[in-house]
C-alpha cells in the first residue's frame, strides 16, 4: 500500500519536473542569461513589506517560457508594495534573468 502511494508521488514530481526541465533549458540554451522585461497577470497571495517580496499566483508568462505558478518575487522598490491587498488581481512588469526576476512595476486590475 505505502509503495503504490510512493510511485505514485514520484510519477507525479516527474510529470511536474519535466516541463520546467525544458524550460530552464531553453533558458541556458540559444536565449543567454541576457536581462528581458516580461509581463504576467496574477492574484496577490502574500505581501512581505519588510523583505520587499510579493507572493503571486501568476498565469503563463509566454515571454519567458513559464509556467503558470504561485512563486514570491523580490520587487524592486519597497513602495511598489503600497496599497496592495492580499487577494487583488494584478497585472506586473518583469526583469528576468536567467530563471531569476525581480517585479519592477505592479497595477492593480482588479
Ligand atoms: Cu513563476
Amino acid at each position: 500500500m505505502n509503495q503504490i502511494i510512493v510511485s505514485l508521488v514520484i510519477v507525479m514530481s516527474f510529470g511536474l519536473a519535466l516541463p520546467s526541465l525544458a524550460a530552464d533549458m531553453d533558458n541556458m540554451g540559444m536565449t543567454q542569461q541576457t536581462e528581458k522585461t516580461a509581463h504576467g497577470i496574477g492574484v496577490i497571495k502574500n505581501i512581505n513589506v519588510k523583505e520587499g517580496k510579493i507572493t503571486l499566483a501568476h498565469q503563463p508568462i509566454k515571454e519567458l517560457n513559464w509556467p503558470a505558478m504561485t512563486m514570491a518575487f523580490k520587487v524592486t522598490d519597497p513602495k511598489l508594495l503600497e496599497g496592495l491587498t492580499v487577494g487583488k488581481e494584478v497585472t506586473f512588469d518583469l526583469r528576468s534573468s536567467g530563471m531569476s526576476a525581480v517585479v519592477t512595476g505592479i497595477q492593480i486590475t482588479k
